[in-house]
């Protein structure tokens, strides 16, 4: 999608560090931290919220967490734990309109979510 920020990230026309890009899906390192680690894993696909999964999208749902799986664990989070978010819609807080698995760790989480 041309005016997507993320799908911009993941062509290399806007800057990220990547930290993983594989199979058709990309982490990158969130701009804005809420934790000491706070990735973003996107689909190279454009997809704008949960709402718009298909069927078919299910695979690349199932890669989003087996990259979160990966790179949590070359973070240093997989013994010590980590939270995946995905928000949906803006009553959630979703901000960017492309899926986005967010990987945060490396502190105590508080449970419920603000
Ligand atoms: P959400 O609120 O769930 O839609 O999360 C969007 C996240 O995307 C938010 O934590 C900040 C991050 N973000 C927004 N713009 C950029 C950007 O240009 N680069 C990077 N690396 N992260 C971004």
């Amino acid at each position: 999608m041309t005016d997507c920020i993320f799908c911009k990230i993941a062509s290399g026309e806007i800057p990220a560090e990547i930290v993983h890009d594989n199979d058709g899906v990309v982490v990158f390192r969130d701009l804005n931290p809420q934790a000491p680690t706070h990735l973003l894993a996107i689909p190279r696909q454009h997809i704008a919220t949960i709402n718009d999964l298909e069927p078919d999208h299910a695979e690349l749902v199932g890669k989003l967490y087996l990259a979160a799986k990966a790179v949590a664990a070359d973070e240093g989070l997989a013994e010590r734990g980590y939270r995946t978010v995905m928000n949906c819609g803006e009553e959630a807080g979703q901000t960017v309109f492309h899926i986005h698995l967010h990987i945060l760790g490396g502190r105590p989480m508080q449970w419920p979510p603000g």
